[in-house]
Formats: structure tokens, C-alpha cells, sequence
């Protein structure tokens, strides 16, 4: 594999240019970048799609999507929300009508059982396990529900140790083994949900033998779980990953909501469902429209209403359907009906489930401009790159956490070169194409949002840093809403109780990708604690911590394979191919293997995965691909 050149890792300092994809990049003045984009996105019309950034500010997003909707006149806008967490935000909108995880941090701390299901939050999630660590310390019970048995499952009282994929059978036997223990809590479900009755006859056959057979978790266990949260006086269930990277992610999230619709675990002060959410400001994208579904505060691009008032304040025409979301832009390319993408703090050409189908959609592109704060593999393909400034530390704003707070970001360190705020050159790019935008920094754009997203109203940036942080919904700029989400369905009046929230009727349907003889073992991936997603903003710096890329086994499969630790192998799935050293870990059981995505250059990961997504939400199966391992001839070891 062709190794990156370390400068890569130096922040990106000028624009680059270049006239064809065989020529170097060269640099140019932002002039010339700012032309040459703007005569890319000219001829794109009609054919355009923009990435926005998880990592960068509320401002930036929204100005992003603006310019989606205003200047390209599209709703093609997305992020990397689609490669994680959109199946949380469609299930439990379905169910609840917002996509909001439901509870606050501080919560954690106060709760009787703490659920992580599918969620390794002491590695990918360390702020928030403090406030479990907290939880626990008060007197809190933690249960943990992983294929392997991670660093969170270690400070668990009990760790499920399922079958990858097999998390409707465990969430369907554990809701009917509280149906049959008389622990459902009947009178919550009669007056604040819908359909417990087809429910019940859904989890009906889902016995604790039958559950224990499909997910390998001993039938004991899995009771014991159901007990101890329909037991519990308040419960949170958190979940990530685990549940939601799956071609049926959406219906994963479902079948997890209906437990605590069946228990009453939701709505209350310390009973929750917290998906916690990936990047630093993923939440905050979604919330300010750069989501091709929704215009900013989370309004339905359907309800004519809205369109109607966000029309009149940005002087255009909002188109009246669903832009096409991240999975759907690539589907797009395939097809020839999107042929410039303005990609701005992403790099799907490493983060795409089957990565080389992603690199050669990329590469087929008629335009691709690269905003972002170093030269990823996506910019290399590109024909104009525009370096930024860093949302963190560079730029002033706010971003939105997992439990919907809004925070103040400061600009503390200067940017390097000529690296520019990414709302600054989507402002000059916007007049470019005859838009005239007179935003003065950060705070006009906040004001703007909040005149047209109710939600966010009651936070000016003055009371954002006076109460150090607001959560969402904060309507009114004089009170502060409860730190949970639907409290309404427990009120005594059933109009303020609204609309009853339904319970989802899910089935189980095991992973796309079957391991068979040739493909004999399960290969989930995911992160560490000491490197970040694909490796761009940590491959940078030499670290004691950090030991690159493995294809990690439990000591059976070693031995049953002949490998030893550090030995390299070939890894192949149906799509690909990668060679990448063994590591034996006792984490793991036999049959399952774990891979990351954050040594790209070294160990292409994403080559192996398979492009399985769940139709909901359109998020790829990055937890489930079948994989071999093959020794290397001898000459090559080493190699
Ligand atoms: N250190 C670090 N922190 C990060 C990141 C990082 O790259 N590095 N990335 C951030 C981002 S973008 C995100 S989205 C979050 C992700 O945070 P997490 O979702 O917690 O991280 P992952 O390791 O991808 O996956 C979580 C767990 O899912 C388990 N799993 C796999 N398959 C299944 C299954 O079928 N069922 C169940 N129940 N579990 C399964 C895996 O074994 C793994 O332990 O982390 C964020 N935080
Ligand atoms: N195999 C496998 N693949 C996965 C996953 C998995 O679990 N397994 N997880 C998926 C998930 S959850 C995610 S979120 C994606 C992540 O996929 P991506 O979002 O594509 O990957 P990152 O490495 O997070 O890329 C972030 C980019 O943003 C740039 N950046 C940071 N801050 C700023 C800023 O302020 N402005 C600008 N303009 N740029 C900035 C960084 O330099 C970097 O290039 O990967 C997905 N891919
Ligand atoms: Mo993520």
C-alpha cells in the first residue's frame, strides 16, 4: 500500500490548484481558488452535492446548508451523521418526533442501571463515562451489551457477549420476558404509546432459549438484564455504534426504544435513551439544517410552513422534497446525475464503507473542491483544495453535544498560513455567484438561526457563556427548559400529552455479508481510545500509545489459524483485499474478528467493508463484514 508522505500531516497553509487530476497540485492565491471554484459550482447546477463539517461550529453548518439551499439551489447536504448516527435520529423520531437523545449527562450520575449497548464509551465516549464512572461510584449498576468484551464491558457488573448483528432477538426476548414477569409497567404504555398489543405478539416467540441459541448469550443473563432494568426506579440505555452501523441500524434503534416504552424509562429526570453521538459537533450539523431532510431547528422541508418562513428570510425558493443524503450522493455519482461535490471537513474517500468503489465515484467527478485543515485522500483527488481554519481553537462559534447543550467555541491560537474561517469562504464564494451575505463573524449568524429556529431562540450568545452552555429546546429567552426530553408524555392532561409515541415493529434480519467456508469469520470494526476516526487529525504525532493498525483475534482463532502476534497476514472480504500484522486479544471470541479505521494509509480497513445500508437512514454495515485470513508465503513475512 502506498505510504503517506509525513508532511501531509502539516496543516494546510495556502490553496492549491491544479488544471487536470494528472497534474500536481500547485499553490494559488485565494483569488484564483475562489474563481476556479466558482466556475466548477457554476456549471454544477442541478448536479451538485455538498459534505459538511461534524467537527466545525453550528455557524459554519448553517451557512454551509444555506449555501446548499440558496446559492446552489439544492437539498443535497449531508455529513459523516450518515455514516453513524442517523438510524438513532430517524428511529427515535419516529417515535418521539425528535431525533434529540433524551437525557443530560448529569443524569448518568443520578440513575439506578446504566445500559451500554453496543457502545464502547470508555474509549470512544471518555467524557461521558466519567459522569457513568460517577453514576456507578453513587451506587448506579452498569450492564454492557458487546461482541467483545471492551474496556467499558470491564467495569461492568455484566457483560452480554452477543452475536454481532443479533440485537432485535436480545432486545425482543428481554421485552417479553418483561411482559411475562408482569414487569411491564401498563399503565405508562396505556396512556403514552401506541401498539403495545401487535408488540407483544412480536416478541412473542423470542423465548430466552430460543434468544440464547441466535445471540450466544446464556439465557440467564439475558433475564437477568431484563429484570434488572424493568426493575430499576430509573434507567438510562445508552447505545452507539453497535446498534446503529447496520444495514437494519433504524430498526436496531426501534427495538431498543420499545424497552423503555415498555418500562416507563423514558420522559423522567434520571431515565433516558442517550445515543451519544460521534463528533464533537455532529448533533449541532443535524440541528442547523446540513441534513437533506431538515432546514435549521430540525423543521420538515415537507412542512410548507416552514419553507414558507425560511424562504421569505434568505429571499429564495426552498426546493419542496428530501435532498439526496450521503449514501444516495455516492449512488448518484454512479449514475452520473451528481457531478460536483464541495466536500468541506470529511474524508470519505478513507471513511466509505468499500472504499475503493468510494475513491473511483470521487475520482469520476466532473468538479471537486476540498475545504478542510490538512491534505486528506479525498483532497488529493480533488481539483481546488481551500484550506481553513481548525474549529477547535481557530474559530469562534458554538457546537452542540450528545445531551443537546450548546457551548461557546473560542478562537485561542492563530491559524497558520492563509488558512481562512470556513464561513468566511463560503460567504465569499457565496457572492461569487451573486449572493451578497453580510454576516460580520459568528454572532450574526447565530442571531440569524435563532430568529427562525424556535428550539434555539432563548440562547444568545451572552447567555450561552452566562449559564455555560443551554441546552436544546430553549425557546424562551428568560427560562430554562427541564434537562430531559418528552416529559410531556407523563402529563395527567392527554392534550399536553400529544402524540402517543409508538412502539416499532421490528423483525430480526441477520447481516448482509454471511460468513461461509470461504469467508469463515465475522470481522467487526471500530475505534481506540488513542487515535481518531481515519487517522487524519491523530496520525500526525508519534505517540508510546499508539500501535498502528492490526487485525486483532482471540487466542483460539490464533492458534487454529497458525499466526502469531505481529505476524502479518492477508485479510480479504468480497470486496477487497489488505495485509496487516495479528494481535491476539482475549476481548474477542472465537470467529469474530476486530479491525479499526484509523491507520488508513498503512491498513485499508474500509476496503474489506461492504456497502450495506440500512434503507432508513442509509448508514453503511461497517459492523459486520465476513472476512479470511491467509498466511503469507514465507519470504514475505515481514516484508
Ligand atoms: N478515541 C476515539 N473516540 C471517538 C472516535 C474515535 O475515532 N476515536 N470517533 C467518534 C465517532 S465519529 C463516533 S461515531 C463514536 C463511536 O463510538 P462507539 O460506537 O462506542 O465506537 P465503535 O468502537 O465504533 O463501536 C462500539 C462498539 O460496538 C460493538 N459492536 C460491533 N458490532 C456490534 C453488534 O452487532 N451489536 C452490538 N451490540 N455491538 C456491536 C463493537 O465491539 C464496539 O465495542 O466515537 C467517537 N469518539
Ligand atoms: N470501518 C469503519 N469505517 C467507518 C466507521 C467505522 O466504525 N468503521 N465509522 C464511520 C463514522 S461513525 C464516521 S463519523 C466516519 C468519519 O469519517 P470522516 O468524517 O470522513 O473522517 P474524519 O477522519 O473524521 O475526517 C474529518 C476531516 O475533517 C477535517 N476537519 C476537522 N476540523 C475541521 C474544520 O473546522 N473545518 C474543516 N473544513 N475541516 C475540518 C479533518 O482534517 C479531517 O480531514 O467514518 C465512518 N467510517
Ligand atoms: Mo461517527
Amino acid at each position: 500500500m502506498r505510504k503517506r508522505d509525513p508532511k501531509i500531516y502539516r496543516r494546510l497553509t495556502r490553496p492549491l490548484v491544479r488544471d487536470s487530476r494528472d497534474e500536481p497540485f500547485r499553490p494559488a492565491t485565494w483569488d484564483e481558488a475562489l474563481s476556479r471554484t466558482a466556475a466548477g459550482l457554476r456549471a454544477a447546477r442541478g448536479a451538485f452535492g455538498l459534505f459538511s463539517c461534524a467537527r466545525a461550529t453550528n455557524e459554519m453548518n448553517y451557512v454551509a446548508q444555506k449555501f446548499a439551499r440558496v446559492v446552489m439551489g439544492t437539498n443535497n447536504v449531508d455529513s459523516c451523521n450518515r455514516t453513524c448516527h442517523a438510524p438513532s435520529v430517524a428511529g427515535l423520531s419516529a417515535a418521539f418526533g425528535s431525533g434529540g437523545g433524551t437525557s443530560s449527562y448529569a443524569e448518568v450520575e443520578e440513575t439506578d442501571l446504566v445500559v451500554m449497548w453496543g457502545s464502547n464509551a470508555r474509549f470512544a465516549h471518555p467524557i461521558f463515562f466519567q459522569h457513568v464512572l460517577r453514576g456507578i461510584r453513587n451506587g448506579a449498576r452498569m450492564y454492557a451489551v458487546d461482541p467483545r468484551r471492551t474496556s467499558t464491558a470491564e467495569w461492568a457488573e455484566g457483560w452480554l457477549g452477543l452475536n454481532v448483528g443479533t440485537d432485535i432477538p436480545m432486545a425482543h426476548a428481554i421485552g417479553r420476558e418483561i411482559i411475562r414477569a408482569g414487569l411491564a409497567n401498563h399503565a405508562f404504555i396505556r396512556r403514552a404509546t401506541t401498539g403495545f398489543e401487535e408488540y407483544r405478539r412480536l416478541v412473542e416467540p423470542w423465548t430466552l432459549s430460543l434468544a440464547e441459541k441466535v445471540t450466544g448469550v446464556p439465557a440467564s443473563a439475558i433475564r437477568e438484564l431484563a429484570h434488572a432494568y424493568a426493575r430499576a426506579e430509573r434507567a438510562q440505555l445508552c447505545w452507539t455504534l453497535g446498534i446503529t452501523e447496520h444495514h437494519n441500524g433504524t430498526d436496531n434503534v426501534r427495538a431498543l426504544i420499545n424497552l423503555s416504552l415498555l418500562t416507563g424509562h423514558v420522559g423522567r429526570h434520571g431515565s433516558g435513551l442517550q445515543p451519544l453521538r460521534g463528533q464533537n459537533n455532529v448533533q449541532g450539523g443535524g440541528d442547523m439544517g446540513a441534513i437533506p431532510n431538515r432546514l435549521p431547528g430540525f423543521q420538515d422541508i415537507l412542512d410548507p410552513d416552514a419553507r414558507t418562513k425560511f424562504e421569505s428570510a434568505w429571499d429564495t425558493v426552498i426546493e419542496p422534497h428530501y435532498g439526496l443524503n450521503l449514501t444516495e450522493m455516492f449512488e448518484a455519482m454512479e449514475e452520473g446525475t451528481l457531478k460536483a461535490v464541495y466536500c468541506i471537513g470529511e474524508n470519505p474517500a478513507q471513511s466509505e464503507a468499500d472504499s475503493e468503489q468510494a475513491v473511483r465515484r470521487l475520482g469520476a467527478l466532473d468538479f471537486l473542491v476540498v475545504q478542510d485543515i490538512f491534505l486528506t485522500r479525498t483532497a488529493e483527488l480533488a481539483d481546488v483544495v481551500l484550506p481553513a481554519t481548525a474549529g477547535w481553537a481557530e474559530t469562534e462559534g458554538t457546537t452542540t453535544n450528545s445531551e443537546r447543550r450548546v457551548q461557546r467555541v473560542r478562537a485561542a491560537v492563530t491559524p497558520p498560513g492563509e488558512a481562512r474561517e470556513d464561513i468566511d469562504i463560503l460567504r465569499d464564494l457565496a457572492a461569487r455567484l451573486g449572493h451578497e451575505w453580510k454576516y460580520t463573524g459568528s454572532e450574526a449568524v447565530w442571531d440569524e438561526l435563532r430568529s427562525l429556529s424556535p428550539d434555539h431562540y432563548g440562547m444568545t450568545y451572552a447567555r450561552l457563556e452566562e449559564e455555560q452552555g443551554i441546552q436544546w429546546p430553549c425557546p424562551d429567552p428568560h427560562r430554562l427548559e427541564p434537562t430531559y426530553l418528552h416529559g410531556r408524555l407523563w402529563a395527567d392532561d392527554p392534550a399536553e400529552r400529544g402524540r402517543r409515541a409508538p412502539f416499532g415493529l421490528v423483525r430480526h434480519d441477520p447481516p448482509v455479508d454471511l460468513t461461509d467456508e470461504t469467508y469463515p469469520i465475522r470481522l467487526t470494526t471500530g475505534r481506540r481510545l488513542d487515535s481518531y476516526n481515519t487517522g487524519v487529525q491523530s496520525g500526525g504525532f508519534a505517540s508510546p500509545l499508539r500501535r498502528g493498525e492490526y487485525v486483532e483475534l482471540c487466542p483460539e482463532d490464533a492458534e487454529r489459524y497458525g499466526v502469531v502476534v505481529g505476524e502479518e497476514v492477508q485479510v480479504s472480504s468480497r470486496r477487497g483485499s489488505v495485509r496487516a500484522p495479528v494481535w491476539i486479544d482475549t476481548a474477542l471470541r472465537p470467529g469474530l474478528a476486530f479491525m479499526t479505521m484509523h491507520f488508513p494509509d498503512d491498513v485499508d480497513t474500509n476496503r474489506l467493508t461492504i456497502e450495506a445500508n440500512c434503507p432508513i437512514a442509509g448508514t453503511a454495515e461497517f459492523k459486520a463484514s465476513a472476512i479470511r485470513i491467509d498466511r503469507l508465503p514465507v519470504a514475505t513475512v515481514g516484508s
